[in-house]
């Protein structure tokens, strides 16, 4: 475990980096030599989840908007979603939704995962692209082998959890038997969720969800350096509930291969990846939340390749230098409820005919060692993003009146569509350790993402027509960030620029042991960031009072500070080990013309005490939380006052394989709107524009089995 753990930090050595090491019951953080990297451990079987993302919540830097109870979505400074570059055991997974209700860590449950790391300061390009914001890096558990003359090992884990809040329950399960050369491997998991009540004990209505994941994993020893390993997997959403969308996820079905080496050619280190990924989404409304009926599909294919070499030409000098492609075809189509009859129909609406997004990246690093104490990373990348789409369809052309959207349709069909975006990205940076206690990593980044394809061909209400009731309904459908409103996209959209200012520095004491503190202050100038503008508030139909929006690109600021620490206030045989650990964090962010950005997280602070004698611990949580009272005027985001939640934890390691944990979460019951929760259309009005409640107490239990 200490080994995946310390390998995997070693790839990615940067100041500002942070791990969430998964499950690690027994890693020592001290083990972790490299001083450039933080770690929050998780020394807590109830933090066994499929909403993966949320576990990263706590790291400096870091925060989550609410997206259904398992596709939660992880912001790095302020910045959220398709910004953040995400990478799961080296692929890319994009969204294949309107509403991004399956973002690439909903595919995944933490029982599989060995580590979870987030740089949220300068990214390496190598560890960068297509993305403005930070990187989260998650990796699956690597595979062992029988060593020492055995003939073979067998291994894995089991955990059952349940949370009192909501009746959930889940389980997951990963067995492997290996040989010397060889390592077969399952993992299973399935959770499910009822509504979660508040604070107040009302139930947040459509808070639901059910999943399950299952995958085969093989993995063959070439020799000590070099492995190569094929993994298939198949995960099912049966349901999962949006208070902050007019939409449910009634379906999501999405199968993945890979095939992965790692190994070493002399000198040449090498990391290759090879995957594929297809999706079938399917969106209603859950009867048991809510009324309507609105058939919408998304379908995706994904395939993509990820290569990094690493090659030490001096004793200064390590290149780095790779290549990685993402090939993505998606069709979005909405099939009449109604038949003939009514505003939906006869047609298909077509949302997204054939849209392809394909990208093409390469990069050259160098990491340079100049002294004992002062080291650089230094590099360039560029990005090839070609993307098209088809001819699109609205409902009908006119159905008592009020056409479904022909107008739209026609002047978009006319339009070329056919987009080229040719990105470049650029680090520099330097780290000087400037004495036993203190260390300073300094720099520049200019990061470039290229709009989505929901962003740049989302057609209906742009482009020519007068926005009716049917349209304002047809934008309500578009809309990926839970506020309310209505979308249509731009075909006119430049791909956004990130210029980064970032600095962090880290004191500790002489051992590197008993404390740390870390401060990450940073500056970004985001030219042409895509956001909104008004295109007024809809007039009738069931979606009047909403506001309508359309991305247009807008100059941003966006600057602030994280800054984390812990220290050991005691550690004895008769009181065990005690340790205080905090992290805050403080984010702005504004266009250049006027306004604050959407879902920026207010002031947070978390203070923990954790106390771990023996084979007991026991951990206390307060965060927190300033009212949220920059919005986005545009997308009408609500303020939501402060609040502070406390949370208790308790954890017993029976024998050498038997973990039990128990967590109070919300100990308090305390009742308070979550800043990055969106609006709830479900329990509330369309146009009250009510902040989603966050969840009151909850009891959870988890064990945990090793074999
Ligand atoms: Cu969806």
């Amino acid at each position: 475990m200490n080994k995946i753990v310390f390998l995997s930090l070693a790839a990615i050595s940067v100041l500002a980096s942070d791990v969430v090491v998964i499950p690690a019951v027994s890693v020592d953080a001290t083990s972790l030599s490299t001083a450039s990297s933080d770690m929050v451990t998780l020394p807590n079987a109830t933090n066994v989840t499929g909403d993966s993302a949320s576990l990263l919540k706590d790291l400096p830097g870091v925060s989550t908007n609410y997206n259904g109870g398992i596709a939660t979505l992880p912001s790095i400074h302020g910045l959220a979603d398709t910004r953040v570059k995400t990478e799961v055991d080296g692929m890319t997974i994009t969204s294949a939704c309107p509403n991004h209700m399956n973002p690439a860590l909903s595919y995944v449950d933490s029982s599989e995962l060995a580590t979870m790391e987030v740089i949220a300061g300068l990214t390496p390009v190598s560890q960068g692209g297509d993305s403005i914001a930070g990187t989260i890096v998650v990796k699956s558990k690597e595979p062992k082998f029988a060593t020492n003359g055995e003939s073979y090992i067998f291994y894995g884990d089991m955990t059952g959890f349940e949370h009192s809040n909501g009746s959930a329950t889940g389980f997951g399960l990963n067995v492997n038997a290996a040989t010397d050369k060889i390592n077969i491997g399952y993992s299973g998991f399935a959770e499910k969720s009822g509504d979660y009540r508040d604070g107040h004990g009302n139930i947040v209505k459509d808070t639901l969800f059910n999943q399950q994941k299952q995958s085969l994993s093989l993995a063959y020893k070439i020799d000590s350096e070099n492995v190569i390993s094929a993994k298939i997997s198949k995960a099912d959403v049966f349901y999962e509930g949006f208070p902050n969308q007019y939409m449910d996820m009634l379906a999501n079905g999405a199968t993945n291969r890979e095939v992965s080496y790692k190994g070493r050619i002399g000198a040449l280190s090498i990391d290759a990846d090879l995957y594929n990924q297809n999706t079938a989404h399917y969106m209603n409304k859950i009867l048991t939340e809510r009324t309507g009926n609105m058939p919408m599909n998304t379908e995706s294919k994904e395939t993509g390749y990820n290569l990094r070499m690493s090659l030490p030409v001096s004793d200064v000098h390590t290149l780095k230098f790779g290549s990685d492609g993402d090939f993505f075809t998606l069709d979005d189509w909405w099939p009449s409820p109604t038949g003939t009859s009514g505003g939906m129909g006869p047609n298909t609406f077509v949302n997204i005919n054939d849209g392809h997004r394909d990208r093409i990246g390469f990069y050259l690093e160098d990491d340079a060692q100049w002294t004992k104490r002062f080291s650089t990373n230094i590099g360039v990348r560029t990005d090839i993003v070609k993307m098209n789409t088809g001819d699109v369809v609205g409902y009908n052309s006119n159905v008592n009146g009020t056409a479904n959207d022909p107008v739209d349709a026609a002047a978009f069909n006319a339009k070329d569509h056919k987009k080229e975006f040719k990105n470049y990205d650029l680090t520099l940076m330097g780290k000087y350790e400037y004495s036993d206690m203190g260390e300073i990593e300094a720099g520049f980044a200019r990061k470039t993402r290229s709009p989505d394809l929901y962003e740049l061909y989302t057609w209906a209400g742009g482009y020519g027509a007068t926005i009716n009731g049917p349209i304002a309904m047809d934008m309500a459908m578009i809309n990926t960030f839970g506020d309310g409103a209505g979308y249509v996209g731009n075909l006119d959209l430049k791909p956004e620029v990130a210029n980064t200012f970032s600095a962090t520095w880290l004191l500790h004491d002489i051992a590197d042991k008993s404390w740390h503190v870390k401060l990450t202050p940073y500056y970004t100038m985001i030219q042409n960031y895509i956001d909104v503008e008004s295109l007024g508030t809809a007039t009738a139909g069931g979606y009047a009072g909403i506001e309508l929006l359309r991305f247009v690109n807008h100059d941003a600021l966006m600057y602030g500070a994280d800054l984390s620490g812990d220290v050991v206030t005691w550690d004895n045989t008769q009181y065990g080990k005690g340790t205080v650990k905090t992290v805050m964090g403080y984010t702005r962010g504004m266009r250049k013309d006027g306004g604050s950005l959407y879902h920026v997280m207010p002031f947070h602070a978390k203070l923990s005490l954790d106390e771990v004698k023996g084979a007991a611990n026991i951990g206390l949580d307060v965060q927190a939380v300033a009212s949220k009272d920059s919005i986005d005027s545009l997308r009408k985001e609500p303020q939501t006052p402060a609040y502070t939640l406390v949370d208790l934890r308790a954890g017993y390691q029976i024998n050498k394989s038997i973990r039990f944990d128990l967590a109070v979460m919300n100990l308090f019951n305390l009742a308070y709107a979550m800043p990055l929760g969106g609006v709830d259309v479900v329990n509330y009005t369309k146009t009250s524009l009510t902040p989603i409640q966050g969840m009151g107490r909850s009891v959870d239990m988890a064990v945990n089995v090793k074999f």
